[in-house]
């Protein structure tokens, strides 16, 4: 065990709080929106500046820095046996439009700030430590949830996706990785792929984004298991037309047909029967977006979850089905029903489940195991490494919203489990 039993060596895991704090608020500055918000999205001016920031902090640990195809970057702590799986950590900075600054900047900026922490108490890691900023976990730019750290776990679907997928202003995926210095050659995708056996473990860090360890009071989440994420893209047609010439009887109105979708989704959640089943329409976009014009085309995002497979399954046949009816009770065409991603959920691997609650043990940090509802890369990880996450508090559960907020003392903690969690397996 890296720390000696008498404790005395946990004591000297000192996280230097307050520049990880002004590291925290600094990256927040980087954004397409106005504080309190943060908007980072993939590939923009802001991203890559972002971008920057990161690989200069990872430097400053004395990490060295590499970057993989699509912008994945990683900054590795060499071990004494460096031909031994490394054991990694890290999450993401990009957040979406109007949201907050802790989303997954507590995973990249506290574990370079554990590895600071391992570092100072005189720590030698066995097996090498590597930290991982991995490119556009959030779908916000091509629609796709945790693009890097899913081609990395080698999904030819999204690999194929790729070549064509194109953002809302018809920049393909290819030019907006090469804008920001990434992807070269045409068939260097590929290369994001990670050989099996790559980590020996890998750990992220995360802000809670619920409201249970702040409202009962406890200190440190660990997650048993991630829910299983599902997107869907949905386009209706109708004829449109003039809202005061055309009669009610002879409407078909891709607007409404897409409202009634919305509250198809809702109803089909409800009726799954389990607290654990959420749907969220979070775009509803109208063409040609007139107030006196019928709208003649409808688009819209299903974002659906739960933690149990097989019933988040049965809600998107449902709303399937719905899509369907709607469609032709109202004379409207379903022009596009497509499952973007329909993701099984991923369990944490059970040593590493130790590993986190014997480093709380050993700091004296209340615990509790938990499930979490958001989808992280470790969803993606988990399927070619084993994986764990630690929870940390946050402020009533909010995220995704400018008002999310953890307190530096919780982010602390994290670093500290983080930092012991990392040390235990380093020396497996
Ligand atoms: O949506 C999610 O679950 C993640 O926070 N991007
Ligand atoms: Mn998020
Ligand atoms: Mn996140
Ligand atoms: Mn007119």
């Amino acid at each position: 065990y890296p720390f000696d039993e008498t404790h005395s060596n946990t004591q000297s895991l000192s996280v230097d709080a307050e520049n990880l704090q002004k590291q925290i608020d600094e990256l927040a500055t980087f954004s397409d929106t106005p504080a309190p918000s943060v908007t980072r999205v993939l590939y923009t001016e802001k991203d890559v500046i972002a971008r920057r920031y990161i690989k200069n902090i990872m430097g400053l640990a004395g990490l060295s820095v590499r970057e993989d195809a699509v912008g994945n970057i990683f900054g590795r702590w060499e071990g004494y046996e460096p031909d031994l799986a490394p054991v990694a950590s890290g999450s993401h900075i990009d957040a979406i439009p109007y949201s907050g600054k802790y989303d997954g900047v507590v995973g990249v900026l506290g574990a370079i700030e554990a590895i600071n922490v391992l570092r100072r108490s005189g720590f030698k890691p066995k097996r090498s430590l590597e930290i991982i900023m991995f490119t556009s976990e959030e779908p916000t730019r091509f629609g796709i949830s945790c693009l890097g750290s899913r081609l990395m776990a080698g999904s030819e679907m999204l690999l194929k996706a790729l070549e064509t997928t194109v953002d809302n202003q018809n920049i393909s995926f290819i030019d907006a990785a090469r804008s920001a210095g990434y992807a070269q050659e045409e068939n260097d995708l590929r290369s994001v792929f990670l050989k099996k056996g790559s980590y020996a473990a890998f750990v992220e860090l995360h802000i809670e984004q619920g409201p249970l360890l702040e409202e009962e009071g406890i200190s440190v989440g660990i997650v048993t298991a991630i829910a299983a994420p599902a997107s869907i893209k949905v386009d209706f047609k109708g004829g449109g037309g003039h809202a005061g010439a055309v009669l009610m009887p002879h409407r078909n109105d891709a607007g409404l047909a897409a409202a009634e979708l919305a509250l198809a989704v809702e109803k089909h959640v409800f009726d799954s029967g389990s607290i654990d089943t959420v749907g969220t329409v979070g775009i509803l976009d109208l063409h040609p977006r007139a107030i006196n014009s019928i709208p003649s085309k409808s688009h819209l995002e299903i974002d659906t979850r739960d933690i149990d497979e097989e019933r988040r399954n049965k809600v998107i046949e449902k709303i399937h089905e719905s899509a369907v009816s709607i469609a032709k009770k109202r004379g409207v065409r379903l022009a596009e029903f497509n499952i973007i991603n329909q993701d099984p959920p991923a369990l944490s691997d059970v040593s590493i489940i130790e590993a986190m609650k014997s480093a709380s043990k050993e700091l004296n940090l209340t615990h509790k195991l938990m499930i979490s509802r958001a989808y992280h890369d470790s969803l993606f990880m988990a399927r070619v490494s084993p994986m764990g996450m630690i929870f940390i508090p946050c402020f009533k559960g909010y995220s995704h919203r400018p008002e999310e907020f953890s307190l530096i003392e919780d982010i602390s903690n994290g670093v500290k489990v983080l930092a012991l969690t990392l040390a235990q397996l380093s020396l497996k």
